[in-house]
């Protein structure tokens, strides 16, 4: 029967009310985005395997804002993998994880309280749980773009998910989840350089992760050491989170959006960060065309060098910017 891209409405649990793309399939209607790939969201209603249900209904008003209703998660996963997929297209051309313009799919409400989400590349899928209490969804936009971001890694570079290249690949996934929500810029999302900041992962309502100064977390590290790839890449990943955000707005005290930041760097010397719309396209350039499979902090800094010379030249303020941060997290030559 015929069907028909939709513009439907979301209330979501942590991006206020929003637009979804959305498909009309005879009387009822459904979360198939046929803008981006047709990717779609279901529900997994605690279960830990297979598809659950396409989210589908009679009206196309998805949540009212409340976990405690099915939907909002499912509206903010639906929005966050549109936001996601816009921001690849608009910003850096490409069209989809793969670059073929297909897309992944979502799954919410996946076990009992469960704390994390995470990609896999066997479903080409993002699946989120409902956290602590099945009362605070992992599916804020930064945690959606960071876990998108792995199938983007995993189809690029390919980071191996261990050592000093695990840590690569993770901050990968905050960098990206960190610019997208900056692109989103809705009403509840004006961007940050927290990493889960709404998810209230550890129940006294403190992000996850921290850019500025990694070790803000109690275990992530600031510098680069040699030994810190027998770290969990969760935490090796804080010297390249620290590099972008200093390459990003520079060492020392800002406020952006309201939340301050204080950066430091090993050496003492101050950075001059260079705008973030400058830095994404450095990172997404090495991710795409000179990280590896393999790659450790010393080829990313060569990898990040290449491709800003490519970019803006190797005379340029950009160059030297990176040269700076890279020392700055005590990563040389
Ligand atoms: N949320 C985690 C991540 O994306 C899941 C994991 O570590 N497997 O890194
Ligand atoms: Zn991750
Ligand atoms: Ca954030």
């Amino acid at each position: 029967e015929y069907q028909a891209v939709h513009n439907g409405t979301g209330h979501t649990v942590y991006s206020g009310t929003v637009e979804l793309t959305t498909t009309r399939s005879g009387s009822s209607y459904n979360l198939t985005d046929g803008a981006r790939g047709n990717h779609r969201t279901y529900n997994l209603n605690r279960g830990s395997s297979g598809t659950g249900t396409l989210f589908s209904g009679s009206d196309d008003v998805w949540g009212n804002g409340s976990p405690s209703n099915l939907e909002s998660a499912g509206a903010d996963a639906h929005y966050g993998a549109a936001l996601t997929w816009d921001y690849y297209q608009d910003v850096h051309g490409r069209s989809g994880i793969r670059g073929d313009g297909v897309a992944a799919y979502s799954r919410v409400h996946y076990g009992n309280n469960y704390v994390n989400a995470f990609w896999s590349d066997s479903c080409f899928c993002m699946t989120y749980g409902d956290g602590r209490s099945n009362a605070n969804p992992l599916t804020s936009i930064d945690v959606a773009a960071h876990e998108m971001t792995h199938g983007l890694t995993s189809n690029t570079a390919g980071l191996r998910y261990s050592g000093e290249s695990g840590g690569l690949n993770e901050a990968t996934s905050d960098i990206f989840g960190a610019t997208v929500e900056f692109f989103a810029d809705n009403s509840e999302d004006v961007g940050d350089y927290l990493i889960g900041e709404k998810i209230n992962i550890r129940g006294d309502g403190t992000p996850l992760r921290y850019m500025d100064r990694p070790s803000r977390d109690g275990a992530s590290k600031d510098y680069w050491y040699s030994g810190i790839g027998s770290i969990d890449v969760h935490y090796s990943s804080g010297p390249a989170n620290h590099f972008f955000y200093l390459l990003s707005e520079g060492s020392g005290t800002k406020t952006i959006n309201g939340v301050t930041y204080d950066s430091p760097t090993s050496d003492g010397l101050p950075v001059t960060g260079i705008g973030r719309d400058k830095a994404e396209k450095i990172w997404f350039r090495a991710l795409t065309t000179k990280f590896t499979t393999t790659t450790n902090y010393a080829g990313a800094r060569t990898g990040t060098l290449a491709a800003t010379g490519e970019l803006y030249g190797t005379d340029s303020d950009e160059y030297k910017a990176v040269q700076d941060a890279w020392a700055g997290v005590n990563v040389g030559e």
